[in-house]
């Protein structure tokens, strides 16, 4: 089982005199690091200081087609943020490898073993030439988990009452506030583009969001004009209809004033949230009826 514990970072004070690893790079190598680890949510919450170190301590590594990065029940060594490629996701089933999910040219693995002393819980192998930025245990160690027990004093009462996650245990809502980030959009911003791909899923933390869908069913009104359907604020989520139904965003979102959202990756969100599915699942079918009152006919979102 995964431990979740609280981490106590005077454990291992020690590790504060370990000597800081820092692996030179060509200026063209860092702008191609900083490229890849812009979006990379366990990054999100670290400070200037301790992302500039993260940076230094990643080392470039370039993978062949077939090649496992990370073999499921080994021990941990890196964590590892993908520059390009695709990469599937394999696991275990009755002694069987199913591929479970894909990382198609962005995102990050490996953290899992390292955050809580566990084998490796998946395969990751690429399927094409690609290259990716490793972080070594020591270091991620040093950055990312210590950063994680100041999330967990930071994001817990909030995590406590999003009513999505009420039915998790406290050691799962502790798993998420471990893999979250955290992003803030101006006034108008755009959170999810409508028809596009989803990677990610919100819940808001302050601010409001507006829900927009460009229709073309309701009477008199211009094509691609955009109507706000719905409003999201402290507690509520969004952005788990394209996880759910496996299509396109269904809307787009904007931010109303200063907002600032917890995001969730995909594969943490099959990982973690897979409980809170059939909530959402009744809340979609919710979507619809709505959506048969406002312009008298409703899309499929099922399938
Ligand atoms: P790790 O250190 O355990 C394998 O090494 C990595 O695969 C793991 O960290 C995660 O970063 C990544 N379940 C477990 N690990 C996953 C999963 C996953 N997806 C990616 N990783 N699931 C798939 C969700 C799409 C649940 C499978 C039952
Ligand atoms: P998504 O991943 O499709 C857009 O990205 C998000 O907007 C979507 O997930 C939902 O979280 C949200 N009512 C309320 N929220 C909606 C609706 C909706 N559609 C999308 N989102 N509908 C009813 C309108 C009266 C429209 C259903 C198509």
């Amino acid at each position: 089982p995964v431990c979740a514990e609280a981490y106590n970072p005077d454990d291992d004070e020690d590790e504060d005199f370990e000597p800081r690893v820092v692996h030179s790079k060509s200026d063209e190598q860092r702008r191609r690091l900083q490229d890849a680890c812009r979006d990379i949510l366990l990054f999100k919450t670290l400070d200037q200081e301790q992302f500039s170190e993260v940076l230094d301590g990643m080392f470039e590594v370039l993978v062949k087609p077939q090649e496992h990065i990370i073999n499921q029940g080994e021990d941990g060594d890196n964590f590892y943020v993908i520059e390009r490629g695709v990469y599937d996701i394999v696991v275990l089933i009755d002694g069987v490898g199913k591929c479970v999910g894909k990382y198609d040219n962005k995102g990050s693995f490996g953290e899992l073993a390292l955050m809580y002393n566990t084998p490796r819980a998946a395969t990751i192998m690429a399927t094409q030439e690609g290259a990716l930025w490793g972080l070594d245990r020591a270091t991620f160690h040093r950055l990312i988990v210590k950063n994680n027990a100041k999330k967990r004093k930071m994001y817990e009462a909030f995590i406590e009452c999003v009513p999505l996650l009420k039915s998790l245990e406290l050691s799962e809502r502790m798993k998420i506030v471990d893999v979250v980030g955290m992003r803030a959009f101006k006034d108008e911003e755009c959170i999810i583009t409508q028809g596009e791909k989803a990677d990610c899923f919100y819940i808001v933390e302050s601010g409001q969001v507006k829900i927009m869908i460009i229709s073309k069913t309701k009477a008199g009104q211009l094509d691609n004009a955009e109507v706000e359907i719905a409003r999201c604020s402290r507690g509520q989520y969004f952005g788990e209809l394209a996880l759910v139904t496996n299509k396109p965003r269904a809307a787009s979102v904007y931010a109303v004033g200063d907002t600032k959202c917890l995001v969730i990756d995909i594969q943490a969100f099959e990982r973690l949230l897979g409980s809170c599915k059939e909530i959402m699942k009744r809340n979609i079918s919710q979507y619809e009826n709505q959506l048969v009152a406002l312009f008298g006919s409703s899309v499929d979102l099922k399938h």
